[in-house]
C-alpha cells in the first residue's frame, strides 16, 4: 500500500477511517515538534538536508530521497503488510491465530515492552543533539540527521501503538516519552545506556555499531510477537535500523583505516606520534569499544530473567529469528548453558532455557558484533598493521546481571577492586583520552572535505559522490 505523504500524519494504517485516533495523534504531534525543536539536532532547523523518507513499505519502494527541512520531515506511521493466516510462533499460545487487539491479561506487559522500546528512540536523538556542530564531513552530517529523523519516526511507531491500543494510559505514556530526557537527574530515560553522553563522533560511531545493534536484536524479537500490530511495526523499523548499523560499522572502519594510513606514513606505532598527527591511536579505539560494548550488553537485561520467561511464554517477545530455531518454541523442558558468576568465580552453568532467553539474545548479539570487529581487523591486516581489536569478556564493566557484582578484566579474570582501579584507565577511555578525542572534534562540513582522524567513505548516498552537497545551510 502506498502512503499519502500529504496527509498531516502520513500512514498506511487507514488513519482517516479512525477519526478519534487521528485526532489523538494530531494532538500529540505539536508536542513532538516542540520537543524536536528544543532537543533535536542543535542549530539545524533551517538546513535543507538530503534525506530519505519512507513512501511505501514494499521492498523496493520504501524510501525516496530529496531535500527536506527536518522539522518538516514526514514522520509517519508505517507497518509491514499482514501475513494471511499468521499464527503465534512461540510460547503457550503457539499455533493460535495472532492477536489484533491487546489480550487483557497481557496488557501491562505489552505496554511496558512498547514503552521501553519507544523510550530509547527520542533518547538517542537527545544524546546526539550537539554532534551536528562538529561533523567530520558533510556526508557524516547528513547521515547523522537521517538517523535522528528515523529515530523520531520509530518513536512515532511506538506512540501509534500506545494511542491505538492502550486508551487513556497509552496516551499518558506517549506524553511521558517527551518528558523523560537522557541524563535528566529527575526524569531519566529508562535504560542505562540511553543516559550516557554521546559527546564526540567516535562515541557516535561506536554507539551506532554497538547500541543500535541492540535495537536490531530487540526489534527482531518483538517482530516475532503474537500481538500482530507490534510485530508488523517492528518489521518495518528493522529496514531503517540496518542503515544505522551501517554507519557504525563503516564509521569505525574509516577511523581504523585513517589511523593505519598515518601509522604507515609515519612508520610508527607510537600512540603519541599518531595523536600528534591528528589521528586516533588503536589503543584508544579499543578502550572506546570496551566501553560501548559493555554498556550495550547491559541492555539485554539479566541472564536469568522471569520477566523474559513470562514475555516468551505469553507469546509477546520471542527470540532472534525464532522460526529458524530447531526446538519446540515453548522451552519449558529445554536447557541452556550460561556463563555466570558463582561463588566469586566464572562458571558454565546449566539452566532452564526459558529463564535464559535474554542470554540467548545476548549470545546472538555477541556473535553479530564479532563479525563487525573481524572486518575492522581485516582493514589493519590489509595495511600490514600488527594489531587486533578484541571484544572484551562479556563480564567486563557490567552494571546489570550476574557480573555486576564483581570486577572482571577484559580477558575474563575476576580481579580485586584495587587491581581494577589500577587498570581502569588502560581498559576504558580515561579523562585524558576523552579530552584528546574531543579536541579533534571540529566541524569540517564543506562538500568533499574530511577531518584528519577519519577516512572518507568508499561511496556516497543514493548513488551520489562523497563531495555531493548533502546539506544546504540556510
Ligand atoms: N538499564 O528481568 P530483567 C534501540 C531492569 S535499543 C536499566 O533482566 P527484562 C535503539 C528491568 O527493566 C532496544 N534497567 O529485565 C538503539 C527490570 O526492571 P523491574 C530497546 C534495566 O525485562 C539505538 C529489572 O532490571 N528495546 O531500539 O527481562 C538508538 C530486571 O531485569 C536494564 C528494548 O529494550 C538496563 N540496561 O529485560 C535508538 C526492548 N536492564 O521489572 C534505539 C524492550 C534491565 O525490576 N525491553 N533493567 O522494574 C525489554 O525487552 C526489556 O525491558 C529488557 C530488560 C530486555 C530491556
Amino acid at each position: 500500500m502506498s502512503i499519502d505523504l500529504n496527509a498531516r500524519i502520513p500512514n498506511n494504517v487507514n488513519l482517516t477511517e479512525d477519526r478519534r485516533l487521528q485526532r489523538a495523534l494530531e494532538s500529540w504531534q505539536p508536542s513532538f515538534i516542540d520537543w524536536w525543536k528544543e532537543l533535536g539536532p542543535e542549530g539545524s532547523i533551517n538546513h535543507d538536508v538530503y534525506l530519505r523518507t519512507a513512501v511505501s513499505v514494499e521492498a523496493e519502494g520504501w524510501a525516496n530521497f530529496g531535500y527536506v527541512k527536518m522539522p518538516e520531515y514526514r514522520w509517519g506511521i508505517f507497518v509491514a503488510p499482514p501475513v494471511e493466516g499468521r499464527t503465534i510462533p512461540f510460547g503457550e499460545h503457539k499455533g493460535q491465530p495472532v492477536w489484533n487487539e491487546v489480550p487483557g491479561e497481557y496488557r501491562s506487559s505489552l505496554r511496558r515492552l512498547i514503552v521501553t522500546q519507544g523510550d530509547t528512540e527520542p533518547a538517542s536523538v537527545e544524546q546526539q543533539r550537539l554532534l551536528g556542530l562538529t561533523a567530520p564531513s558533510m556526508y557524516d552530517l547528513r547521515n547523522l540527521f537521517q538517523v535522528n529523523c528515523e529515530e523520531g519516526r520509530h518513536l512515532w511507531a511506538m506512540v501509534y501503538l500506545l494511542h491505538a491500543y492502550f486508551g487513556r494510559d497509552g496516551r499518558e505514556e506517549a506524553e511521558m516519552m517527551l518528558q523523560r530526557h537522557s541524563g535528566d537527574v529527575d526524569k531519566p530515560r529508562i535504560l542505562g545506556a540511553f543516559n550516557e553522553e554521546t559527546p564526540d563522533w567516535l562515541s557516535y560511531f561506536m554507539f551506532t555499531f554497538f547500541t543500535d545493534r541492540d535495537g536490531k536484536f530487540q526489534l527482531s524479537s518483538l517482530a516475532e510477537s503474537g500481538f500482530d500490530p507490534l510485530a508488523r511495526t517492528c518489521q518495518f523499523m528493522l529496514t531503517e535500523e540496518a542503515h544505522h548499523m551501517f554507519i557504525g560499522t563503516t564509521g569505525v572502519m574509516r577511523v581504523v583505516s585513517r589511523t593505519c594510513e598515518v601509522m604507515n606514513e609515519l612508520k610508527t606505532d607510537d600512540p603519541e606520534k599518531i595523536r600528534a598527527a591528528g589521528a586516533i591511536d588503536l589503543q584508544t579505539l579499543q578502550k572506546y569499544m570496551n566501553f560501548h560494548y559493555s554498556v550495550s550488553l547491559d541492555l539485554f537485561g539479566q541472564e536469568i530473567s522471569t520477566n523474559a520467561a513470562n514475555y516468551y511464554t505469553a507469546g509477546l517477545k520471542g527470540r532472534f529469528e525464532e522460526s529458524k530455531i530447531d526446538d519446540d518454541h515453548v522451552l519449558k523442558e529445554g536447557v541452556a548453558n550460561l556463563t555466570m558468576l558463582e561463588d566469586g568465580a566464572i562458571k558454565e552453568i546449566e539452566y532452564n532455557a526459558l529463564l535464559a532467553v535474554n542470554e540467548r539474545l545476548r549470545d546472538d548479539y555477541v556473535e553479530d558484533c564479532q563479525i563487525g570487529v573481524s572486518r575492522w581487523n581485516k582493514v589493519m591486516k590489509r595495511h600490514k598493521i600488527n594489531f587486533e581489536l578484541k571484544l572484551p569478556h562479556r563480564g567486563f564493566h557490567r552494571a546489570i546481571g550476574t557480573f555486576s557484582e564483581a570486577k572482571i578484566s577484559p580477558d575474563g579474570n575476576v580481579i580485586s577492586k584495587a587491581e581494577w582501579d589500577k587498570n581502569a584507565d588502560n581498559w576504558l577511555p580515561s579523562e585524558e583520552d576523552r579530552a584528546f578525542v574531543i579536541s579533534l572534534q571540529k566541524a569540517c562540513i564543506e562538500p568533499g572535505k574530511i577531518a584528519s582522524w577519519v577516512a572518507p567513505p568508499s561511496r556516497g548516498i543514493d548513488g551520489h559522490p562523497f563531495d555531493y552537497e548533502y546539506v544546504r545551510f540556510n
